[in-house]
């Protein structure tokens, strides 16, 4: 396959300055009227125009009216005889397409009999030929025109202009979108739906109106969402003074979506999972993942829209940025300094379980990769959430004040501009020239040139007589495909002292900004030996290596101010056990001691702690991050490892799971904010650990006990994590409830979901999961071509289930390559995320490494593979 180059880029030999596109819409046959005035750009020499495009019917091309020859190439409609000179001249493309047989859900399709389009990445050019890139952006008109019974909302970027009915029983409407954009923020939709809509006043006194398009069912479902974007318009005046610069501002739902939202100018798409809530539907995470997705995709106005990238292999520019200001937002509304850590945790939990890996496997690639065959292939954890802890890191460098005055720089000076990470950067170094990161901005950007994970290693000498402590960090990063060595990175280390006791040493916080592959820092005025809190708030995408002791890890555990570093001590206490375990030879005994269980205990029965730390503290690290410590993986002794600690703490704890169920079962009307949310998962874990320990004394009550609140709850969460708790465990119950849950919600499809990915994630028992997916993969209301379902199902059990996918006889494997390969050939987008689940297969121990490469192998022989699933392939392979 073709692959494409970063350092290829060059710039467009021709502009589009407008657009003037006309639907008329039909599943069968759309016809769409693409009117561009397009001009040469006078600095490249003088070529013929290739357009993009792909799977289109093409009827007719005019040069200011008048027919012209051209010819096609590889899919490219190439006009040679084109006017000489820099005048702009009209191009006018007449083309049909075929939304009903669209089923990758790129470009424009149906959805439940309403049309939707996709176009980031290259999805503009299944709509009509173009250039289909982002440095090329032109202002839009766009007619629709449609049956009006089936089509009545005719919806599309920036102002309604016009509207009207045309013969036949059809009607039409104009928008005109003000703003010049690239072809990816594109967006139409045309259906049966109805709307929340919400007028709002800004700060500066303008007015604007919101609106939120569901199906009729649905509407009772918007409130959040609404409420979501409000607070994120609100917030992105107030903290960064940027205001919504729309009219209107519209989203729209539907279920058939490959990723999360879309930020189309005007018109975000989104997911149905990342929009509708009730209580009753809706669990607290479904509710902060909606504040967070509809907050991304506003704040993609300025960070994306205003400002886009020069290529996609700037997709970080956006993207980190604009997860960072999301992840800023939430922390900001969960209100509590706590609140915020327990965000921030759950943050780095992400990172540290799906970023890593990726960085240390044969997908590993910078935050700005340097080439791809597939871009949809680079909307990853790297680009996403790395990208966001680089900008992290800058802010770190510069403080929050100087943060701000570099984004007002950076849209200073490349507002309506397609951009580069190195103009963000700039910005940010100029708007702070005394700052670190002015001080060290090309190492900086190392970030985002070099893959892999930095480790640092910390070691702190005591010396009594001269009453100082000398702490020295180390940085190194293992090679990554296509880099075997690397140059020192920028690493803002925060970090203080503690002493034995837990006190924290006055005069001892610092940033500590390691640029070289060692540095030295040396503290005076010490009586004792201290207790080092290091990486405080995680304050850089590494590995921290240090040879802490137990003891110095529950000073930390108990005392640190940091909450982060509380969290992280209690992790690293877990993880020790886990590993000596997997590593001990012989059956698995009791991984955890005396010592880890009262810590544990110290922190559920803590008077000051909030419910949401104390339960991020007392879940394990998962399976997964167990395994990355590992050079060789045997996933069945890491899940049997794992099992028996939670057993542990089960039964250890009992009383105590006993009194936090009862302390904080009780928490009046549902309401999503951060404080009751955290009581809430307190008591489902619980649940959990009550429901486990029942199974191995064999008594019924915690089941019974936990049934009843399966049965009596008032809103989603509580009765999901009950039936959760009786899942997990294994309970008959759990089977029973499993039903009545189905058919309470059989018509609600986003919970349907949930029950799929439930039983998809259940613990392995015996080689049990496989069977019951694979059951579960013909029940009627199991439908693959459905992405939202297929992932529930497929996804969960092949990322999130490593005991049930990873078996001795290797049908985990061959299930994984049948269903990449079934679902290849009608979406390769999905097909490709789901190709990932093996990404880390040299790792596994035998005999599971021979059947994953042999299932990877078939997979790769396949003729007709997408490119997608091709890339994905072929790099685990090499
Ligand atoms: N910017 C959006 C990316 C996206 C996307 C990319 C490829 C294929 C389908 C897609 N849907 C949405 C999402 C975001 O980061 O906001
Ligand atoms: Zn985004």
């Amino acid at each position: 396959p073709r692959i494409v180059r970063r350092e290829d880029y060059a710039p467009p030999a021709y502009w589009i300055d407008s657009v003037d596109l006309t639907f008329d819409l039909d599943p069968a046959k759309t016809r769409v009227l693409n009117r561009m005035r397009v001009r040469r750009n006078p600095d490249v020499p003088a070529q013929p125009l290739r357009l993009d495009g792909e799977e289109l019917n093409l009827a007719r091309v005019l040069v200011n009216g008048q027919g012209t020859s051209f010819k096609m190439d590889g899919g490219q409609l190439v006009l040679e005889a084109l006017p000489e000179g820099t005048e702009p001249f009209e191009l006018e493309i007449f083309t049909t397409c075929c939304p009903e047989k669209n089923t990758q859900l790129m470009g424009l399709y149906v959805s439940q009999g309403t049309f939707f389009t996709q176009c980031e990445a290259e999805g503009f050019r299944r709509i009509t030929y173009f250039l289909d890139r982002p440095d090329v952006m032109a202002t839009y008109t766009v007619t629709l025109r449609a049956d009006k019974a089936k089509y009545p909302v005719l919806l599309s970027n920036g102002n309604l202009v016009d509207s009207g009915d045309l013969d036949g029983g059809r009607h039409y409407a104009r928008w005109e979108d003000p703003h010049r954009k690239p072809c990816y923020l594109f967006a139409l939709v045309a259906g049966k739906l109805v709307c929340r809509s919400q007028p709002i006043i800004s700060r500066s006194g303008t007015e604007h109106l919101l609106q939120i398009y569901v199906r009729q069912a649905d509407l009772d479902k918007t409130e959040h969402a609404m409420q979501s974007l409000m607070a994120a318009i609100a917030w992105d005046e107030t903290r960064f003074g940027l205001p919504l610069d729309l009219q209107r501002f519209m989203i729209v739902a539907t279920s058939d979506f490959n990723m999360g939202a879309m930020e189309n100018k005007g018109l975000n798409i989104f997911n149905t999972k990342f929009v509708l809530a009730n209580p009753a539907t809706a669990t607290d995470t479904d509710y902060a993942n909606i504040e967070s997705v509809v907050a991304h995709e506003y704040f993609h106005n300025w960070t994306g829209n205003r400002v886009t990238c020069r290529d996609w292999f700037q997709l970080s520019l956006k993207e980190g940025l604009t997860v960072f200001r999301d992840q800023e937002f939430s922390q900001d509304m969960a209100g509590s300094p706590s609140a915020r850590a327990v965000k921030r945790i759950e943050d780095v939990r992400v990172l540290r379980t799906a970023q890593f890996p990726e960085d240390a496997g044969p997908m590993a690639h910078p935050v700005r990769p340097d080439q791809y065959a597939e871009i949809n292939n680079f909307y990853t954890v790297t680009v996403y959430e790395k990208g966001a802890e680089v900008v992290r890191m800058m802010q770190t460098l510069v403080g929050r004040e100087g943060f701000a005055r570099g984004l007002k720089l950076y849209f200073e000076r490349h507002d309506g501009q397609a951009v580069t990470c190195d103009d963000f950067a700039q910005a940010m170094a100029d708007a702070n020239p005394d700052s670190p990161l002015a001080q060290h901005l090309e190492a900086f950007k190392r970030w985002y040139a070099q893959a892999g994970t930095p480790r640092v290693r910390a070691q702190g000498q005591f010396d009594p007589e001269r009453g100082t402590y000398t702490l020295t960090l180390r940085q190194s990063c293992p090679p990554t495909p296509g880099q075997p060595t690397k140059a020192p990175f920028v690493i803002p280390v925060a970090m203080g002292l503690l002493d034995h006791q837990g006190h924290a040493l006055p005069g001892t916080e610092r940033l500590v900004v390691l640029h070289e592959p060692e540095t030295t820092v040396v503290f005076e005025g010490m009586d004792a030996a201290p207790v080092p809190s290091l990486l405080r708030g995680f304050s850089a995408p590494v590995i921290l290596e240090h040879d802490l002791s137990d003891d110095e890890l529950l000073v930390l555990l108990a005392h640190d101010t940091d909450p982060f570093n509380r969290w992280e001590a209690g992790q690293q206490l877990a993880l020790r056990r886990a590993l000596a375990a997997v590593r001990a030879a012989g059956p698995v005994h009791e991984p955890l001691d005396g010592a880890f269980l009262e810590a544990m205990r110290a922190v559920l029965r803590h008077p000051a702690l909030d419910a949401a730390f104390k339960e991020l503290v007392l879940t394990l690290p998962a399976e997964t991050y167990i395994a990355e410590q590992l050079d060789e993986v045997d996933p069945q002794r890491i899940h049997a490892v794992r099992e028996a600690m939670r057993r542990q703490l089960a039964h250890a704890l009992h009383d105590d799971w006993v009194w936090a169920y009862e302390q904080h079962k009780d928490n009046g009307a549902y309401r999503p904010d951060a404080f009751s949310a955290g009581r809430r998962a307190l008591t489902g874990l619980a649940l959990h650990m009550l429901c486990l320990a029942a199974r191995d004394n064999g008594n019924p009550v915690w089941p019974g006990k936990t049934y009843q609140r399966f049965k009596d709850a008032t809103n989603m969460t509580d009765r999901y994590q009950a039936l959760s708790a009786l899942v997990t465990a294994g309970h008959e119950l759990g089977q029973r409830a499993l039903a009545q849950f189905h058919d309470r919600f059989h018509a609600e499809e986003l919970v349907l979901d949930k029950w799929f990915a439930l039983q998809a994630g259940a613990p392995d028992r015996d080689g049990d999961a496989l069977p019951r997916v694979q059951a579960l993969l013909q029940h009627p209301d199991f439908n693959l071509r459905n992405p939202n379902r297929a992932r529930s199902l497929i996804s969960t059990f092949c990322h999130a289930n490593p005991a049930g996918l990873h078996r001795a006889d290797g049908a985990g494997y061959a299930f994984w390559r049948d269903r990449v390969l079934e679902i290849d050939a009608f979406n390769p987008q999905v097909a490709a995320r789901l190709a990932r689940a093996l990404d880390r297969w040299r790792k596994l121990a035998e005999p599971y490494r021979s059947a994953a490469r042999a299932a990877i192998e078939a997979v790769a022989a396949h003729e007709g593979l997408s490119t997608d699933v091709r890339e994905v392939v072929s790099r685990a392979l090499a």
